[in-house]
């Protein structure tokens, strides 16, 4: 590495289900560490007392069916919380932020798997995050199907894997294409494959990027 490391940098992590993104956020932890940098760990929806307290209503089985608009409105409402007191406030410190998901989390779920309009989507993430964006994003694509065979065998399942694999399908395809749209920003590891080549190439990718930045710092 050649420059110096910049200060308050935002990395998110971001997959289907049964992804492995909690397995895989520690090992870009290490990596971080390894280099020099420590990383705050947070998670969306959620990372604030009132976001988790959110989360929870948003991932509970519920007998009254849940509008999308309510949906879409609650991922925000969790997520301007969290960035206000949690992500924004650490970047002005200098702190690096790792987010078990974000906003392209929104428009893979309430955008290809609900069916919400991207009008509507935008309008809200003009709101709530006024062109704010992680620097590097770690896709983890895995098969809808194998995703969902992963996360049953962990037992009970929340109100998003109980959706159709259709619906995970669509997820997936909108994160690829996301990859597709932003190859600087979001980086894709095969996730289907086994653990210690998946491992690797995450290991690799955050790696390049922090190579990358240092670089150009
Ligand atoms: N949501 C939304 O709709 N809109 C939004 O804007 C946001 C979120 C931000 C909660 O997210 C839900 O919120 C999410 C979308 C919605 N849907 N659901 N459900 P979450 O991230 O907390 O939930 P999750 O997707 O279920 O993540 P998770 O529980 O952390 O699981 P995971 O990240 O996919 O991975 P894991 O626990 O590390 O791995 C799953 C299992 O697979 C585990 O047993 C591992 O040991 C195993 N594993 C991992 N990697 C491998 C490999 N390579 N081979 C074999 N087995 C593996």
């Amino acid at each position: 590495m050649t420059g110096s490391i910049p200060r308050g940098m935002f990395l998110t992590v971001e997959g289907g289900e049964g992804a492995g993104k909690s397995t895989q956020m520690d090992v870009i932890e290490a990596v971080l560490r390894e280099k020099g940098i420590q990383v705050l760990r947070t998670r969306e929806p959620g990372g604030t007392p009132l976001a988790e307290e959110i989360r929870t209503l948003l991932l509970e089985p519920r007998e009254e069916p849940v509008a999308e608009l309510t949906e879409l409105l609650l991922v925000f409402a969790a997520r301007a919380q969290h960035l206000t007191s949690l992500i924004r406030p650490a970047l002005a410190r200098g702190e690096w932020v790792l987010s078990d998901r974000f906003v392209d989390a929104t428009l893979a779920y309430q955008g290809a798997g609900r069916g919400m309009s991207e009008e509507t989507i935008a309008t809200l993430r003009h709101l709530v995050l006024d062109g704010f964006s992680p620097d590097f994003t770690l896709l983890l694509d895995v098969p809808a199907q194998r995703g969902l065979e992963r996360a049953a065998a962990r037992g009970e399942r929340d109100r998003f894997e109980r959706e159709a694999r259709d619906f995970h399908e669509r997820v997936r395809e909108s994160y690829l294409g996301m990859a597709r749209s932003e190859p600087h920003r979001i980086s894709v590891v095969d996730a289907s494959a086994p653990l210690v080549s998946v491992t690797a190439a995450v290991r690799s990718a955050v790696a390049g990027f922090v190579d990358r930045i240092a670089g150009s710092a």
